[in-house]
């Protein structure tokens, strides 16, 4: 299925092996690893085409569905479920509706999602008229073409979801390396710093900053110290913090990033990424606060922008000073194909 502006293969969790070794290495064969084209898998070559999720009844009373999320390496032939992904959960509704592990409503139905790998929650509406899903409408994405029916994301418990706070090193502004940066995670663990430090400006495209290798090891290098300070450990092999360079917004946004999820810099941005960068730039004291006028509104629409268009994160503030208590987005997704993987001991 296609998730948002993501791929992934979608599985019943009962179909894969129960052992985890066991599962990662049927992933890694499903997927296909070891050479950067996965010409012995169903991956596209890129982080954001070589994605899993794994969808079950939830046993949680809040939820109907688990959705554990498995992000394949394919460079380094390895499986991490550390982060969750927002983009791929737009998919999870639909799908958990399609196998009826949600019975549907019309015109549309709520489909109550645990994201395992964070231990949160979201709502997803899904378009459902006389009870099937549609995947036709008139939702345009940034970053994929033409329209489709909407998914609205409704997250309400997500500050601190890998870290365990909002603002893991229990400041809004740090300095690693002599470089100003702000480590937050509302959703997605992510290491914001302002492209200018870095020596960019934060427009190039994603093909240059790849290719900007002294560039990427000064990132790798603040992202290594940043890691352990924000309560993740050695990050080292790990696809958490991710870390997006920020810049003035250019097409009436609030900020214009460049993100890299952490080796390659992504064609768009996370889904719970993109809402780290929000919350952030409400946070006085914060890098990304530099490019924001203050607002003191209940609900801030902030248009992030990225290297395809941009993307609007919904925020509702609390009571307390910084507090952001629920956040949603709009995402599209799409049923691609569906069918058998198959695996035969002794290849891949
Ligand atoms: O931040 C890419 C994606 C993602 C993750 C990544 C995501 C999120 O675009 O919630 O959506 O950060 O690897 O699918």
């Amino acid at each position: 299925m296609r998730g948002g502006t993501s791929k992934a293969a979608f599985f019943r969790a009962e179909e894969l092996p129960a052992d985890r070794a066991e599962r990662d290495r049927w992933l890694l064969a499903a997927m296909g690893h070891g050479d950067a084209r996965q010409i012995d898998g169903l991956g596209g070559g890129s982080p954001l085409t070589t994605k899993v999720a794994i969808v079950s009844a939830s046993a949680d009373p809040r939820a109907d569905v688990d959705y554990l999320f498995a992000q394949v390496v394919a460079a380094e032939s390895r499986v991490d479920t550390a982060p969750t992904c927002g983009n791929i959960l737009a998919g999870v509704g639909p799908f958990a509706i399609e196998q009826g592990l949600v019975a549907a409503t019309s015109p549309r139905t709520a489909v109550r999602i645990r994201m395992v790998n964070t231990d949160s929650l979201c709502t997803a509406l899904v378009e459902t008229p006389g009870g099937r899903v549609t995947y036709a409408g008139d939702t345009r994405i940034s970053g994929v073409p033409g329209t489709a029916a909407p998914v609205l994301l409704q997250f309400s418990d997500i500050a601190g979801s890998s870290c365990g706070a909002l603002l893991p090193t229990g400041r809004t502004r740090d300095v690693i390396d002599g470089v100003p940066v702000t480590c937050i995670d509302n959703g997605m663990p992510v290491l914001l710093i302002r492209a200018d430090s870095l020596g960019v400006t934060g427009y190039e495209s994603p093909a240059a900053l790849d290719a900007n290798a002294e560039l990427k090891a000064r990132i790798e290098a603040i992202r290594l110290v940043a890691g352990p300070a924000m309560g993740l450990g050695d990050v080292r092999g790990k696809v958490v913090p991710k870390v997006t360079l920020l810049a003035p917004a250019i097409d009436g946004g609030a900020v214009h990033t460049r993100t890299f999820i952490p080796k390659v810099c992504h064609e768009a941005i996370g889904v719970l990424g993109a809402v780290s960068v929000a919350t952030a730039c409400l946070l006085e004291g914060s890098v990304a606060a530099d490019f924001v006028a203050p607002s003191d509104a209940r609900i801030d629409d902030l248009s992030i922008e990225h290297p395809s268009g941009e993307f609007t994160v919904r925020l509702e503030r609390g009571e307390r000073h910084g507090e952001v208590v629920s956040a949603a987005l709009l995402r599209t997704a799409r049923a691609l194909f569906r069918g058998t993987v198959l695996f035969e001991e002794g290849t891949s």
